[in-house]
């Protein structure tokens, strides 16, 4: 593997302009060609961030330039396609969130991939903030003992269908577009879950899907966890882009405040942790803590390349996250309690 990975980004949208800040924070990194299917999109990344080549077509691309990686930030129903084109190259891959529509198409991706012997690894990024790289020192510490419950809330009412219009017309809205992080961040804190229940909500009138939802998770080493999101919360100020909550153990509990301020109530009395951010140039409030993490996650993905390892959020990994999403679509819809390892 080269000194430098030589990258491409497929996709010059709104979330990838913090994909392509985060390249270019990486010194083992350089983009040399951005692809989209809007011209003036591509050749405005281009522009903006030094890129040599500009393309149309990802398969022109893939064709033409010697690749280490590309990095895929459109969105999921063009998933399957582009990464099918990436394999075929024998190129490695970084998809975005949400992986695909479904989970059938999260496994037909994760084939692939293995038929190819490309890594694939989801850009899940909650997992990469700060703040919960700081929850997880503390879990594992041992500090609050065996965990026995945990509760993650996200809830806001900013506009979200300004920057991300086509929102408004998913049917599978808020658990795939939220919901996905939640349920990767508790996989992430509370292990593997073995039961799902949820109950979805459309508060805003005019859109295709649920804008709240509530899951309540089983998880097999014994806690309980609890998620709630919802983009139709009225509250000032608002937390965006915030996840709150409460963590529970046998011997302590932590509280997962506002502003990234963590308390730990444990045996040795009550202590405060204010987490801090990167202080990167090009980061702005209130999206500080995600593109932060934006960056931990590419770091996370040319690290595990050049050692040769899978990452922690590849896409078979991952596969146990839709897992859940897909059980947990299937409760709202049944009202019942759904076991994931039995949807077939
Ligand atoms: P967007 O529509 O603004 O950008 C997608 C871009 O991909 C567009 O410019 C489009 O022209 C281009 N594109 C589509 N098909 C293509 C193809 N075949 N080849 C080349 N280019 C193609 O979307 P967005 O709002 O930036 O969202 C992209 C993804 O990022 C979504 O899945 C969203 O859920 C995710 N997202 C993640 C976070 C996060 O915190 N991790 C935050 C926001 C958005
Ligand atoms: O992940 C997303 O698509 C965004 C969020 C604000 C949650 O990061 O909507």
């Amino acid at each position: 593997m080269t000194a430098r990975l030589k990258g491409a980004v497929i996709g010059c949208g709104f979330f990838a302009q913090n994909h392509l800040h985060g390249w270019a924070d990486l010194d083992d990194v350089e983009i040399v060609a951005v692809c989209d299917v809007d011209e003036s999109k591509a050749k405005l990344a281009a522009e903006k961030f030094g890129i040599a080549r500009v393309y149309t077509s990802a398969e022109a691309m893939l064709a033409t330039e010697a690749l280490d990686f590309v990095d895929i930030p459109t969105t999921m129903e063009t998933h399957e396609a582009l990464t099918a084109l990436a394999f075929a190259h024998g190129v490695p891959v970084i998809l975005q969130k949400p992986f695909a529509p479904d989970l059938d198409g999260c496994k037909r991706m994760v084939a692939a991939a293995a038929a190819a012997n490309v890594p694939l690894m989801i850009h899940e990024d909650f997992r990469f903030q700060n703040l919960f790289r700081t929850v997880r020192e503390i879990l594992d510490s041992g500090e609050l003992g065996r965990l026995t419950f945990g509760r993650l809330s996200w809830r806001t009412g900013i506009d979200v269908y300004s920057n991300q219009p086509y929102l408004v017309h998913v049917k599978r809205f808020m658990i795939m577009d939220v919901g996905i992080h939640l349920l990767d961040l508790a996989r992430f804190l509370f292990g593997e879950a073995n039961g799902v229940f949820c109950r979805t909500q459309q508060i805003k009138e005019g859109i295709a899907g649920e804008d709240a939802a509530t899951i309540l998770l089983s998880h097999e080493q014994g806690a309980t966890s609890i998620l709630d999101f919802s983009y139709a919360t009225k509250r000032e100020p608002d937390p965006f882009p915030q996840t709150l909550g409460e963590i529970e153990g046998t011997e302590g509990t932590l509280i997962i405040g506002a502003d990234r301020v963590l308390t730990v109530h444990g045996k040795d009395g009550t202590r405060r942790i204010a987490v801090p951010h990167d202080d990167r140039s090009w980061t702005s409030e209130p999206w500080t803590q995600i593109q932060d993490s934006v960056v931990h996650t590419q770091r996370h993905f040319v690290d595990s390349l050049r050692r040769g390892v899978e990452p922690d959020t590849s896409g078979r990994d991952s596969l146990a996250t839709y897992a859940l999403l897909e059980a947990a679509y299937l409760s709202a819809a049944r009202g019942t309690l759904i076991h994931p390892d039995r949807l077939g």
